[in-house]
């Protein structure tokens, strides 16, 4: 199943990017035992921890498969071609290559909870939440769920003009053929996380970024706790933590 839906009760941690980032991997699950936590993909590559991240979340969700989502990420697509970027994969032996490989494209690709929309990075251009399991790898919609940019005067970030963009006027189509309010996203590094009159939030949870661009990136995490706030309609109505 490509689409997860919850219902709009109790508290809700998303998690974005955590690129082998274990010990922020680590500090959700034992900090938020209770609560619903919603990793955004991106779990290896960049870090010093990718395979122990993975292995770790996996086998928390394992565990306790109601109370953890790991999306997918455009770094859980297996690859055997070397990259810089990408050296997870091409650094597995064979056998890993295909357990692994087994694992990430199990992983769902939209979460839903209220009126949130979680995914790894953009928006599919879908009328209906139903289209999302008709999403095949490799399709359009595929590519914008797991490499699309938000394309926003609020985001001073560099921005890559060879993957899917996504405007404003775009998004505000999208969301309210969808009926949802807010979208919680990682995929890129921005200064201030919020944008689209505080409709988006892009949520980054490694302190790593690119081994020549050792940033010390602040860890973000939001929680979005219904049995406080009813309607979550606005990034405000989420508390975001730096962890
Ligand atoms: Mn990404």
């Amino acid at each position: 199943m490509n689409f997860i839906e919850c219902n709009a009760e109790g508290r809700f941690v998303f998690v974005g990017d955590t690129h082998g980032d274990l010990d922020a991997s680590k500090y959700v699950i034992k900090n938020y035992p209770e609560d619903i936590k919603v990793f955004l993909g991106d779990y290896v590559d960049k870090g010093l921890h990718s395979k122990e991240n993975l292995d770790f979340l996996f086998n928390e969700r394992e565990k306790n498969p109601k109370k953890i989502y790991l999306l997918r990420g455009n770094h859980e697509i297996p690859s055997k071609n070397f990259s810089r970027k990408y050296f997870f994969w091409s650094e597995l032996k064979s056998k890993d290559y295909k357990q692994y490989s087994k694992i990430v494209e199990d992983f769902p690709l939209v979460f839903s909870v209220g009126k949130i929309l979680a995914l790894h990075s953009s928006l599919p251009d879908i009328k209906n939440l139903d289209e999302i399991n008709n999403i095949s790898s490799g399709d359009e919609n595929w590519a914008k769920i797991l490499w699309g940019f938000v394309v926003s005067s609020d985001y001073n970030s560099f921005l890559n003009k060879n993957v899917p963009q996504l405007n404003r006027i775009d998004f505000d189509r999208i969301m309210g053929q969808l009926n949802k309010n807010i979208l919680i996203r990682g995929h890129q590094v921005v200064k201030n996380p919020v944008a689209f009159d505080k409709r988006i939030l892009t949520l980054f949870t490694c302190s790593y970024w690119r081994d020549d661009i050792v940033a010390n990136i602040p860890r973000r995490i939001a929680i979005a706790d219904f049995d406080k706030k009813r309607e979550i309609n606005s990034i405000d109505d989420l508390v975001i933590k730096i962890i």
